[in-house]
């Protein structure tokens, strides 16, 4: 009877305790059964720390290889060590940080430039409703299965904005041959850097949902004027960009369409129309080639009431053979060059995550 009680009641908990402590007890010190429950808790405790704070680390790394963002290498000061060194119920705190610091410097890696930090966003309009982060160059992917490239934010007038052209000093020449106007040439490092962003990188950009281009405008009298223009679209190369366009608003008149004039359309009307450069000749004016006239990589008919890459004209009136300056006709007529252009995009519905959706619209 005795015996039967010490099987039903010692045995499952020296079973028990045999579980926790295998060490203690397979040395047959079953004295230091008492002491090893405390212990066992501040192992289990010390192994949680150490899974948790791996994990972490395994999603920064993750996070960082993902976004190809690395902060730049700066050498741990020797009185900067992490709590958890001093830490005394676990050694291992000591080698865990030297290992955690042998993958830091690694994995870090100066960052580029100030003003190109790295960022997959689709557009602009994610990057500000993610970051809120000021106007300048980042890194976008419209669609997952393409490179990034480099795109300059207006992160002003509203946010949000995708810049795809712009003009502003005349330092950057704009009259040029096909293969740059698709893969997109000027510079991409100041906030008043001029360029065209490329023609397949503009098509993967309004291809998706639908949008709302602006176009800024500044005489050389400092006044401005604007355009929008809804699901602004161009096709492929293979259909030479040609570009589509709904609604007209705006101060600066449809310029785009030509102006009122049932002549002026047929001539100058841009919707429909394929994209030409000096040695492409896609417009519709048969006797001649506008890009060439009009010194600029542009959409053409025969040929335009608009032509944002044209010659850039130091003061505003110009006289020239044709008109071949930076001109928004229904603004200030073919003969009057602008100083500044931006043409840029975002989604025709824009509410920011905090829905503020603030801007001139
Ligand atoms: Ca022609």
């Amino acid at each position: 009877m005795k015996k039967m009680w010490f099987f039903l009641k010692v045995m499952p908990v020296l079973l028990f305790l045999t579980l926790l402590c295998p060490v203690l007890v397979s040395s047959s010190q079953l004295s230091a059964i008492d002491s090893c429950g405390p212990e066992f808790a501040v192992l289990k405790r010390s192994i949680r720390k150490l899974e948790n704070s791996l994990l972490i680390r395994k999603w920064q790394v993750e996070h960082l290889q993902t976004h190809k963002y690395f902060r730049p290498f700066q050498p741990a000061a020797s009185n900067s060590k992490p709590q958890a060194d001093s830490d005394p119920d676990s050694g291992l705190n000591h080698n865990k940080s030297a290992a955690l610091d042998g993958l830091d410097m690694t994995l870090t890696k100066p960052l580029p430039p100030a003003g190109n930090l790295i960022v997959y966003d689709k557009d602009c309009s994610e990057l500000f409703d993610r970051q809120r982060p000021s106007s300048g160059f980042y890194r976008i992917r419209p669609k997952l299965d393409q490179e990034p490239f480099l795109v300059y934010c207006d992160m002003d007038d509203g946010g949000g904005w995708t810049v795809f052209q712009k003009r502003r000093h005349g330092r950057v020449d704009f009259h040029r041959d096909w293969v740059d106007y698709r893969d997109g040439f000027g510079d991409f490092k100041l906030w008043n850097d001029e360029f065209w962003l490329g023609n397949e990188h503009i098509y993967s950009l309004l291809s998706e949902g639908k949008n709302l281009v602006k176009i800024d405008l500044v005489d050389w009298d400092g006044e401005r004027s604007y355009a929008f223009y809804d699901n602004f679209r161009i096709t492929n190369e293979a259909d030479k960009y040609r570009l589509q366009y709904g609604q007209y608003s705006g101060s600066a008149g449809d310029a785009l369409s030509g102006s009122r004039g049932v002549v002026e359309q047929w001539s100058s009307c841009l919707s429909g129309m394929q994209f030409s450069t000096r040695d492409q000749d896609n417009d519709r004016y048969l006797q001649g080639s506008c890009a060439q006239e009009n010194k600029a990589g542009w959409w053409y008919n025969r040929c335009h009431a608009a032509n944002l890459n044209g010659k850039f004209y130091r003061r505003g009136k110009y006289k020239a053979e044709y008109d071949d300056g930076i001109v928004w006709g229904t603004w200030k007529g073919l003969w009057y060059s602008l100083r500044h252009t931006t043409m840029k995009v975002r989604p025709l519905v824009f509410l920011d995550a905090v829905g503020s959706g603030a801007g001139e619209i």
